[in-house]
């Protein structure tokens, strides 16, 4: 996330229409107790931020996990803008190019330019994302028992959801955070990407994604998180 400002005990996100509206709902909805508290908007200057709680607030020297959920991490509009009008992004072809040499094709060598979608897809299936559903974006070092019963009971509010239900989940990751002192906890975080679906057409999010579905495979990932997490804490 782009946080900007520390305040207090809370944060400071640029604002974005989308997320506000999702904090906005997930504020009234089961899932308030999974997300940071959202405290509404300030403007300074130019810039409108949102106001969260700070999650790592009053922790000492916080242990912390970030992992990005879902079998896709490009919304579906990115796939239709790549084939309707496609925009070639050259800092995206350098950062592909920095991992692999070899991941562009001989016409995006001479564009030395891929769309969004382009390198969204390919980091998604050259990471975890595409098969198990989430990838780790930032570790940390230790695990915790806590987490397991913090995810199960996730899972159970996934559920019980009108939130969930009526939102494709994209980009959106769940931050584990614990310290030496407190217990650890996992927290919803990112809306930026996460969009309702109309009323008639309600997600399952336990299905792979195919074109047109607004699937997002946040459950798959989920699931994964939480086997391979047994299977870390037995080690
Ligand atoms: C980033 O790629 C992430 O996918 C960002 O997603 C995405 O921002 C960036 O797109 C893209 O360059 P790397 O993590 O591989 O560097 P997130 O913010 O969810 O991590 P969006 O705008 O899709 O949120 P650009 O277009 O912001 O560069
Ligand atoms: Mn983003």
């Amino acid at each position: 996330g782009n946080f900007q400002l520390s305040d207090g005990g809370k944060v400071l996100k640029l604002y974005s229409e989308v997320e506000a509206r999702c904090l906005d709902w997930l504020m009234r909805d089961q899932l308030r107790p999974f997300v940071p508290q959202y405290h509404g908007l300030v403007t300074s200057g130019d810039h409108s931020y949102i106001r969260l709680d700070d999650l790592l607030s009053g922790l000492k020297r916080p242990v912390i996990m970030d992992c990005k959920m879902g079998v896709r991490t490009y919304q579906e509009e990115e796939l239709m803008k790549a084939q309707t009008k496609p925009i070639l992004r050259n800092d995206m072809y350098q950062k592909m190019m920095k991992i692999d040499s070899t991941a562009p094709s001989a016409e995006e060598h001479a564009q030395k330019g891929v769309t969004k979608w382009r390198y969204l897809q390919w980091r998604d299936t050259s990471s975890s994302t595409a098969t198990l559903g989430f990838r780790i974006e930032g570790i940390m070092v230790g695990l915790d028992k806590a987490y397991h019963a913090r995810l199960q009971a996730l899972s159970e509010t996934l559920k019980e959801s009108s939130f969930f239900r009526t939102h494709e989940v994209i980009g959106s990751s769940l931050l584990f955070v614990h310290d030496h002192s407190s217990k650890a906890s996992v927290w919803m975080i990112d809306f930026g990407k996460t969009t309702p679906v109309p009323d008639t057409h309600q997600l399952r999010h336990n299905v792979p994604w195919a074109k047109g579905s607004r699937e997002d495979g946040y459950l798959i990932g989920l699931a994964s998180l939480t086997s391979s997490l047994s299977q870390a804490i037995t080690l």
